[in-house]
């Protein structure tokens, strides 16, 4: 007997073009079902028609409205949010309208939900009541990474899901979908939040010991989301699991493990090639949290002698990449390689991020990437606790030193499962009571200044979270401004403009205007752009 599902991605309105990037952690979980003999379907929602959240004529009125601040612009303000809210609400009704048609003309056996954070969640939240109070039997069980973070606080806010899933899914949805046909008990299948008459509580957890067990696929009968050109074509090539750092802002290792797992190259060259067969797209962008250096020079050498055509960003940690593995890098087709530095003082980087990285290995990697002809993105979080003039003066001047192409300053946010959320009062830092509650439903609204954020009820080094944001988004600006550096522009979008033809710079302010003001046609124009582009290499591979 076989189950039959959905698996379910619905976010809301998109704050950057990745949102419309393929969702791998669905398509492998579809692969593990149907290679088990159960039936699915993807359904996500994150394609161009989520635009229609942002009508142009509310989009350029906010447009208009922003830097405002007289009592007009805030009535105008708030009249056009509750708008949006209504508009919002209706796509909610509608879509379970629509999943509620396929369960009941396919006798669907269960939903299975990613969860991200922010207003994805909360949406979330919302489809699953809605279709549950249309179909009171139908199971949900919700996984992802947010619930890798928040975990059984979920059930203090929603108990719309009857089971999530934490870690790993590839074979936790199976045994889900087992148990949604009653061949399997719900406390023996490891990864699991329960909340029962005896509270909440966890199953033990188990990680993926064979990455090569895990492969997404992208058909477009199992993803219909993908025909034409509704979502992105550039698609997140997974090759490795786990980081064996622990920095200190950082839940990764948590997530995933602190011991480093990987795909086998000819494995990863397999999913690639799925990519090339089903969609003929060539670009893709690694997801992994720290790719380890010696996969990184296996994967490169195998793609160069099976003379594969692609193009891809990467990964890393300055400590991970042998210098002389860079030439087969380029030569294998990676665009760009992101390293997370965080600090130009390495006192810093030492007592307060724990990054375990050298500022002058850092330096030099940088250089040694960029005389190869790699975009080199760096990333640093600004104001971290600590910092101080003379730290910030250190930091500054090591970014105007270091070359990198683009340069990317994040404002802290306190992770749970993090050093920094473990142990604040060690790190200068102060969490409300209700901190990670507020977290929960917290979304980074990426295309607007941090200063524009809904902020969080933190203080670190004494501030709070506007005056922690006006100091990353000056320090920014200062280096865009005065010493002419790209900033905030990540990995994926500098490919993303690479494939428009245009430049950067253009391509930031271009798809960050296109997305405020709900310019639908041209955010599609995009998105063709990038397809046609990203399936009609040839990437050259010279000798
Ligand atoms: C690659 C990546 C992306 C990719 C694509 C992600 C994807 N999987 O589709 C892109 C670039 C599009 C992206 C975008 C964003 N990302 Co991102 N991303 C990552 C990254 C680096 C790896 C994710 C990944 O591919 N993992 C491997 C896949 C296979 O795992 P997975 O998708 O989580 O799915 C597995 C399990 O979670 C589980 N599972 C998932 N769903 C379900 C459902 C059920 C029912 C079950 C049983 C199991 C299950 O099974 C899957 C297989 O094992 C992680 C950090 C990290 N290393 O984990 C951040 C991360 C997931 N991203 C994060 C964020 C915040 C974002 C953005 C909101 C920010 C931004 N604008 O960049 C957007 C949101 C996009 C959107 N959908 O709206 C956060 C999530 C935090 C949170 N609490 O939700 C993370 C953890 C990074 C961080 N800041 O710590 N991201
Ligand atoms: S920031 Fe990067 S290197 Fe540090 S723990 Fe997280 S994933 Fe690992």
């Amino acid at each position: 007997m076989k189950s039959r599902s959905l698996l379910v991605n619905y976010t809301g309105y998109p704050t950057t073009p990745n949102a419309f990037m393929p969702d791998n952690g669905l398509a492998v979980l579809a692969n593990s079902l149907l290679s088990s003999g159960h039936e699915t379907t993807i359904l996500d929602y994150n394609t161009i028609d989520i635009m229609k959240l942002l009508p142009h004529e509310y989009g350029k009125r906010l447009v208009d409205l922003a830097g405002k601040d007289t009592p007009d612009s805030s009535r105008e303000l708030k009249e056009i949010s509750a708008e949006l809210d209504l508009i919002q609400d209706r796509d909610i009704d509608e879509k379970a309208r629509e999943i509620t048609d396929i369960i009941r003309r396919r006798k669907i056996d269960f939903l299975g939900f990613k969860l991200w954070m922010g207003q994805s969640f909360e949406n979330g939240i919302k489809l699953a009541k809605n279709i549950k109070s249309r179909n009171p039997g139908i199971r949900i069980f919700a996984g992802g990474s947010h619930v890798d973070y928040f975990r059984g606080n979920i059930y203090k806010v929603t108990d719309v899901y009857d089971v999530l899933a934490y870690g790993e899914g590839e074979e936790t949805i199976v045994d889900l979908a087992e148990y949604a046909i009653g061949r399997r008990e719900l406390k023996s299948i490891p990864n699991l939040v329960i909340k029962d008459g005896s509270g909440v509580w966890e199953t033990p957890e188990k990680r993926l010991q064979n990455l090569d067990k895990s492969f997404p696929i992208y058909d477009t009968d199992i993803y219909p989301a993908l025909k034409g050109d509704q979502k992105l074509k550039l698609f997140i090539s997974e090759f490795s699991r786990g980081c064996p750092f622990k920095c200190n802002f950082c839940g990764h290792s948590n997530k995933s493990g602190s011991k480093w797992r990987s795909k086998s190259p000819e494995h990863i060259i397999s999913e690639f090639r799925h990519v090339i067969d089903t969609h003929g797209t060539r670009v893709f962008r690694n997801g992994d949290s720290n790719t380890p250096g010696m996969l990184i020079r296996d994967v490169a050498e195998r793609i160069v002698n099976e003379g594969l055509d692609i193009e891809y960003a990467l990964i890393s940690h300055v400590n991970n990449l042998d210098i002389d593995a860079l030439d087969i890098l380029k030569k294998s087709g990676c665009f760009s390689v992101f390293f997370g530095v965080e600090s130009g003082n390495q006192q810093m980087i030492d007592k307060y991020i724990n990054k375990g990285l050298k500022l002058e290995n850092a330096k030099r990697a940088i250089d040694e990437c960029r005389k190869r002809g790699l975009f080199v993105v760096t990333s640093y979080v600004y104001p971290s606790p600590g910092e101080t003039e003379e730290t910030k003066r250190d930091t500054y001047n090591f970014i105007k030193a270091s070359g990198a192409d683009a340069v990317s300053i994040c404002t802290p946010i306190i992770t749970p499962k993090s050093t920094w959320g473990d142990k604040p009062g060690e790190y200068f830092i102060e969490l409300s009571e209700n901190y990670f509650y507020d977290l929960m439903f917290f979304t980074p609204a990426l295309f607007y200044p941090p200063t524009m954020w809904k902020p969080l009820n933190y203080k670190i080094n004494g501030k709070d979270f506007f005056e922690i944001a006006g100091e990353s988004d000056r320090f920014a600006d200062a280096l865009e401004k005065e010493e002419g550096m790209l900033t905030q522009v990540m990995d994926d979008a500098a490919l993303m403009s690479k494939h428009c033809r245009m430049d950067f710079r253009e391509f930031r302010s271009k798809v960050r205007h296109y997305l405020k003001a709900g310019d639908r046609p041209s955010m599609e124009g995009i998105i063709k752009t990038i397809n046609r582009s990203a399936s009609s290499l040839p990437v050259k591979i010279s000798a």
